[in-house]
């Protein structure tokens, strides 16, 4: 408990946390049910390319996004890539520069130019009608990204597309479980990617997937990330080895039977989040509409400087201090912001700068425990109580 300036670590005092309390850290498995199931692979002596855990894990992936195929890869940056080429992409690739870099890498590293969009703040994703206005004849895609699990305007976004006669694809990196008017998230667009990766609310250690209802891409997609094999027609790329392996499978189907547990957890976490910190002038939470299906993984507070006298910044220094290591979230810097983009010309995305410049990650996952919370609320509290203080004296400590 902080009582005065001199008990915050940043000037000096004792921690809050004797060990980093991460945001993003890997959710709570059934360590047991992993080494079982690593065990039997070890014993079935089939380790990669296609084994019966990966193909397990592609039909649970699939029924999870209502759709007809899944192709499970080894992370979703090289899921994304294998898009760009199944769909024979060329120019340029329209997105939001919200998103993580790997959403506009993807498309850089095979020589297509990302176009960045501004958001709708309102969503957090991007806005379809200045999607609209961005397409050139060089435009062979839209890419959407369902940021921090808050879906895209995905019925008016697919609209621009079929208009222009282009495919849309969606990021779904941050959104498995996730539903928009009652439909899954996985069955938008020509085809949806998710991530497994360790920090994602279901984690691979490493681990992405293709899903979609199109059968032909499907193929294309399952065929490339093989080396090609099996493509019916040519494709310029070959193939590359894009493969999930049958550890990732293991420890990716063990987090989604950890699935149930882990929303319901997450949700008692951004419950708890909005009952401590929702009063307080100045802070405020994207919340998820209570009607549709979330996951609830990413719990994103807006710090507006003007009330709360304590920058989005110096809150940050303030918490990691404390060892309660709250960050800016996925997409912040906004991908125009960072290289290799910002050095190829200024771009002003109004919406997408002013959000980046006031948004935090707040530490949650099943392994965040209740009093964990708690106590990371007492300290945003006290920090906002005493914002101008903190300010003014941190402005003094060298
Ligand atoms: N599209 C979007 C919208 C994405 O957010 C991502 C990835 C992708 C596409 C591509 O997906 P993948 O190709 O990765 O499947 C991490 C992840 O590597 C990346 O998967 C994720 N998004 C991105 C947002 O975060 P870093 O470099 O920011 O992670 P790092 O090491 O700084 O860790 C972040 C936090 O997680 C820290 O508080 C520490 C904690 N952590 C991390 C790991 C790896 C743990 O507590 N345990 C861990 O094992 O990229």
């Amino acid at each position: 408990v902080k009582h005065d300036l001199d008990d915050l670590a940043l000037f000096g005092g004792r921690k809050a946390f004797l060990t980093p309390l991460h945001t993003n850290r890997p959710n709570l498995i059934d360590r047991a049910r992993l080494f079982d199931r690593l065990n039997w692979a070890l014993d079935n002596q089939w380790l990669s390319n296609g084994g019966p855990l990966v193909l397990e894990f592609e039909d649970r992936v699939a029924e999870i996004a209502g759709v007809s195929h899944c192709v499970a890869t080894c992370n979703a940056t090289v899921a994304l890539q294998l898009l760009v080429h199944a769909a024979g992409l060329t120019g340029e690739v329209i997105m939001p520069s919200l998103t993580f870099a790997a959403t506009a890498h993807a498309v850089r590293w095979l020589g297509l130019e990302p176009v960045f969009c501004d958001i709708d703040p309102a969503t957090s994703c991007l806005d379809p009608k200045l999607v609209a206005a961005a397409i050139t004849p060089r435009t062979s895609a839209i890419f959407g990204v369902h940021l921090w699990g808050r879906p895209c305007a995905v019925d008016e976004l697919e609209k621009v597309a079929a208009d222009n006669g282009i495919p849309v694809f969606f990021d779904a990196a941050h959104a498995i479980g996730c539903t928009t008017e009652g439909r899954l998230i996985g069955g938008f667009g020509a085809a949806e990617v998710f991530s497994f990766h360790a920090t994602k609310v279901t984690g691979a250690f490493e681990g992405g997937a293709v899903v979609t209802n199109d059968p032909e891409l499907a193929d294309r997609v399952r065929a490339l990330h093989n080396f090609g094999k099996g493509l019916k027609t040519v494709v310029d790329a070959g193939g590359t080895n894009g493969k999930m392996s049958e550890a990732a499978a293991a420890m990716g189907l063990t987090s989604l039977d950890a699935f149930p547990d882990t929303v319901r957890h997450n949700r008692s976490n951004y419950d708890l989040y909005l009952a401590e910190l929702g009063p307080i002038d100045g802070l405020s939470f994207f919340t998820h509409d209570t009607e549709e299906s979330n996951n609830f993984q990413y719990v994103i507070m807006n710090v507006d400087e003007r009330v709360t006298g304590i920058s989005r910044d110096l809150l940050l220094e303030l918490l990691k201090a404390e060892n309660a290591i709250a960050l800016t979230p996925i997409g912040s810097p906004a991908c125009h912001q960072l290289e290799p983009y910002r050095s190829r010309g200024p771009v002003h995305l109004p919406h997408t700068e002013a959000m980046v410049a006031r948004v935090i990650a707040l530490p949650s996952g099943s392994s965040v425990s209740r009093e964990e919370i708690r106590r990371v609320c007492a300290l945003i509290r006290f920090a906002v109580a005493h914002g101008a203080a903190v300010t003014s004296r941190r402005k003094d400590t060298p």
